[in-house]
């Protein structure tokens, strides 16, 4: 048996970045979420006795910010990345890249990692590399890819590179041999099926038996403190109590949205549950371990099953009375009934964001494959403000092919819903979906669209009858306009305070640092 050469892998978040555009406004507000997969990976490596070291860049150095033309990079710099990565000494470093827009600063990461330790070994995952996998193995410094929800199949590499089994035993990896890069996905590159999806195999899907087995996250890995006292906490923001925790009671999505990268994530299982017992189990772990106060769903799509959402939403109400809940990704419309709400209120739920994107039926259902039954959303909207919750709803305008029109039906619909909050972006093509490959074959990216490089707040794709400027401005002056509107609401009616929970003025006090469209100092 070969002597075993990898015992400890150190797990990198790579830094944070937002787009500061020429007016100096900010294209995105800063982040700062504890990584629930970087927990999982941990949490399987130690359950096989490998060890495990957490490097967060982003939240580690939060506070620290450089500008590197035309973005703020916020984390760690260079220098104490490479002293924390020398002092963790690891066998092997895994980068994860959720977000395409941080692909470059990942590969930068690599080659100093790879220039500083040589002989580490380096392995990239997350849904940048499963979108493009070849693009990604394109750089030398990185050694592996492996593609989709990772949990088994990276212990099953640390396995294989200490000679337990062949490497070609590894689901869904991407490494070289003899300087080419070879792949262990069943049937080669991913076969396109149906809708333009490039679905992992049966073989090459991760088993769905797995996510009751799964051990919680290793949260005691993590420097929590740093999620918990980064100026997102509190109030109008992300959170609304200072201890929260980020969880999953699913995984995957049954459904194929063409600019979503969920079904590249899950394979052909796609949308699989945990039961209510192991949810309640490991909320119950988080309060007892790290007295969270506050939990959020991060799932793709929280509300899929309504038997399954109303069974688990009464235990919540049930069991955990002094917790509050929110689900800050998207929420599916079409999932939602009266019910649903009442129960989401009764288990103090403060917020709920709807996923609506286009305000045309047309484009909703042969464009981006959504089906939102628009009719249903303004009584909706009155029903959840009526239940005492923050609505806010996500709005997407560019898809290839929309017309003028039908980008104006999506901004008078954003208006015309009394909402407390919407956010409109403009639709960005995702490595590993329908829309890029779309995009791809009918030319329609911007000249200047970096994929390794991403904005999510400038226009990336070619529309037939609006220029790109004009779609930033259509999408900017919403955003002003909506303002607007909201301050003459707030002088007219006072402002009105939200269900509070633990104290009145949580929301008011929220106090962001940066908000779009407030100029941002760079010589601060
Ligand atoms: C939670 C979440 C957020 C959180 C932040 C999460 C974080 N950790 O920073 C918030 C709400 C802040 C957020 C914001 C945004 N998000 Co978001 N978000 C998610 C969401 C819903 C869940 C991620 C998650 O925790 N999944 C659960 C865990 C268990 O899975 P995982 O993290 O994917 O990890 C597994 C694998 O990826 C893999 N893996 C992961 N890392 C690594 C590393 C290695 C070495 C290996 C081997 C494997 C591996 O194994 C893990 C375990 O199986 C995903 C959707 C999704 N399906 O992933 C979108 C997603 C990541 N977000 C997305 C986007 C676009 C955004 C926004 C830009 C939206 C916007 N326009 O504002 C913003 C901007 C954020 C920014 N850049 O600053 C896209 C990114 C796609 C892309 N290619 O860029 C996603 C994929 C959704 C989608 N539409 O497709 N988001």
């Amino acid at each position: 048996m070969a002597a075993r050469r990898i015992r400890k892998v150190l797990l990198v978040s790579p830094p944070g970045k937002c787009h500061l555009r020429e007016d100096g406004s900010l294209g995105e507000r800063k982040h700062c979420t504890p990584h629930l997969g970087l927990a999982y990976l941990a949490a399987n490596l130690l359950k096989h006795d490998y060890e495990a070291e957490i490097l967060d860049i982003l939240a580690e150095g939060y506070h620290e910010e450089r500008f590197v033309e035309p973005f703020i990079l916020y984390g760690l710099n260079p220098q104490e990345t490479l002293e924390r990565t020398r002092r963790a000494a690891p066998d092997m470093i895994g980068i994860s890249v959720l977000f395409s827009n941080r692909a470059k600063e990942s590969y930068e990461l690599a080659r100093m990692f790879k220039r500083e330790l040589p002989d580490v070994p380096i392995v990239m995952g997350g849904q940048h590399p499963s979108g493009m996998p070849m693009d990604v193995m394109a750089h030398r410094e990185v050694d592996y890819v492996l593609i989709g929800e990772c949990d088994d199949s990276f212990v099953d590499l640390l396995e294989a590179l200490n000679g337990r089994h062949s490497i070609e035993q590894v689901s869904g990896l991407y490494y070289r041999d003899n300087g080419e890069v070879k792949d262990t996905l069943s049937h080669g590159r991913p076969a396109v099926v149906g809708d333009g999806w490039q679905y992992l195999s049966l073989r090459d899907s991760p088993n769905p038996r797995q996510l009751g087995e799964l051990s919680f996250p290793a949260w005691h890995l993590f420097p929590i403190a740093a999620y918990w006292n980064s100026e997102v906490r509190i109030g109008g923001g992300d959170v609304m109590r200072e201890r929260f925790a980020v969880m999953v009671s699913t995984r995957g999505c049954p459904w194929t949205c063409t600019f979503c990268t969920s079904p590249l994530m899950g394979g052909f299982k796609g949308y699989r549950k945990r039961t209510n017992e192991d949810v309640v189990r490991e909320i119950r772990w988080l309060i007892e371990t790290f007295g969270v106060e506050e939990i959020q769903f991060l799932d793709d799509n929280f509300f899929v099953s309504k038997p399954r959402v109303k069974s688990l939403l009464r235990v919540l109400a049930q069991e955990f009375p002094h917790i509050v809940f929110s689900v800050p990704a998207g929420t599916e419309v079409n999932a939602l009934d009266h019910e649903v709400v009442d129960l989401m209120a009764k288990a103090s739920f403060y917020k709920v964001t709807l996923a609506i994107e286009a305000g045309d039926q047309e484009v909703q259902e042969s464009r981006i494959d959504k089906n939102v039954k628009l009719s249903r959303v303004p009584e909706m909207v009155d029903y959840i403000r009526r239940a005492g919750l923050e609505t806010r709803a996500l709005f997407m305008i560019g898809f290839p092919g929309e017309t003028r029109a039908q980008i104006m039906r999506t901004v008078d619909l954003a208006l015309s819903l009394d909402v407390d909050d919407f956010y409109i972006s403009l639709c960005t093509p995702l490595p590993g979906t329908p829309l890029y490959d779309e995009c791809v074959q009918k030319g329609l990216l911007e000249d200047d669209f970096d994929v390794d490089n991403l904005r999510y707040s400038v226009a990336n794709i070619k529309l037939h009858d609006v220029s790109r400027a004009e779609l930033e401005s259509i999408r900017r002056n919403v955003w002003l306009e909506y303002k607007k509107r909201q301050e003459t609401k707030q002088v007219a009616s006072g402002i009105r305070p939200f269900r509070v929970f633990g104290g009145v003025g949580d929301y008011e006090n929220a106090g962001f640092r940066q908000v779009p469209g407030q100029v941002y100092r760079t010589d601060r």
